[in-house]
């Protein structure tokens, strides 16, 4: 591709990028093909052959490659991982990003962790799969959180691989965000599949079925907003349009259903338990937003 007078003028930051699974392969592709020079390293060295063909310039150990950039984008299997491989390194003024997904205690106390060893510190939760990598159409993103400082330093880099959500400077932020999204997806998944195991024995096909299901979750999913008012407001009969005591109401036709078509309740009934539970505290008048009280301890 031709290089415009400013692309060519532009230095692009250079990094490293420690771990080389499927997320580290697709977020390196992404910064070689956008000019980033980019030093890399995996444990097993391997996995680096295909990016040194593709401009990579590849670390021996996870030391080396720290020593080479000040910006350090960390994206291992899991937490334990991240501390395996940062313990060996020399961590003071580098600015080290941490894609690795992980709780939030583990996010704060490894922010904790970093500074005590002279390094700025961001963490970031991917919201994307590897093929949404480098594909700004794909609508992927990454939270992040921590060091203000070092989103507003790395922004433009950080942002090349996937679109960049700065959620605030508590460490633990994107990792929270993260798994909340993560777990409302999980509900979304097991809602669908009851609903495909309601069809599962009869003379429905699964594939004429499934727009139907996409596009009925989709036309629910704006209730959040709803949810939220209420949730801000204190008030959770504010706008109701199908209050809790009718859906009680007609919980036994959901289990009935499911016993007739010989499909286990045992993802369902553990909502219902708890739609029964706050209807018996007087709020049948409410939305179905009392249920988040329930299960916060
Ligand atoms: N792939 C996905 O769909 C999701 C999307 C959302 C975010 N996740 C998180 O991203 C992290 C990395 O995921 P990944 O897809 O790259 O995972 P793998 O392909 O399994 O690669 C794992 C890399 O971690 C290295 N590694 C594992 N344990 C150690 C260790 N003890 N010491 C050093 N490196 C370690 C592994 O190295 P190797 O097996 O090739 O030697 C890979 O580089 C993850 O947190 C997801 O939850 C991905």
């Amino acid at each position: 591709m031709t290089q415009t007078p400013l692309e060519k003028t532009v230095e692009k930051t250079p990094l490293t990028l420690l771990g080389l699974g499927a997320m580290g392969t697709a977020l390196a592709r992404a910064w070689l093909a956008a000019g980033h020079p980019l030093t890399v390293w995996n444990r097993t060295p391997g996995r680096a052959a295909a990016l040194a063909a593709e401009g990579a310039r590849v670390a021996d150990t996870a030391a080396e490659a720290v020593a080479a950039n000040t910006l350090v984008v960390v994206c291992l299997l899991d937490d334990p991982s991240v501390g395996e491989v940062l313990a060996g390194t020399d961590l003071t003024g580098r600015d080290v990003v941490n894609l690795t997904t992980g709780t939030p205690a583990q996010a704060r106390a490894r922010a904790g962790w970093a500074r005590e060893r002279g390094a700025r510190y961001l963490d970031g939760g991917i919201m994307a799969v590897p093929p949404m990598i480098g594909v700004p159409e794909a609508g992927g993103y990454v939270f992040y959180s921590g060091s203000r400082e070092l989103i507003e330093r790395h922004q433009e880099t950080l942002g090349v691989p996937a679109g960049t959500t700065y959620v605030g400077e508590d460490a633990g932020f994107a990792a929270l965000h993260d798994v909340a999204l993560l777990s409302a997806m999980y509900g979304m998944f097991a809602g669908a599949a009851h609903a495909f195991a309601l069809i599962r024995k009869e003379d429905i096909d699964p594939v004429a079925f499934a727009p139907l299901l996409a596009d009925w979750l989709a036309a629910m999913a704006p209730a959040v907003h709803r949810t939220a008012a209420q949730l801000r407001s204190g008030d959770y009969t504010d706008g109701v349009v199908s209050h809790l005591a009718m859906q009680v109401a007609g919980t036994p036709t959901f289990l009935s259903t499911a016993e007739q078509q010989g499909v286990s309740p045992e993802l369902l009934a553990p909502y219902f338990r708890l739609m029964r539970r706050r209807l018996a505290e007087g709020s049948g008048e409410e939305d179905l937003t009392g249920v988040v009280d329930l299960l916060v301890r």
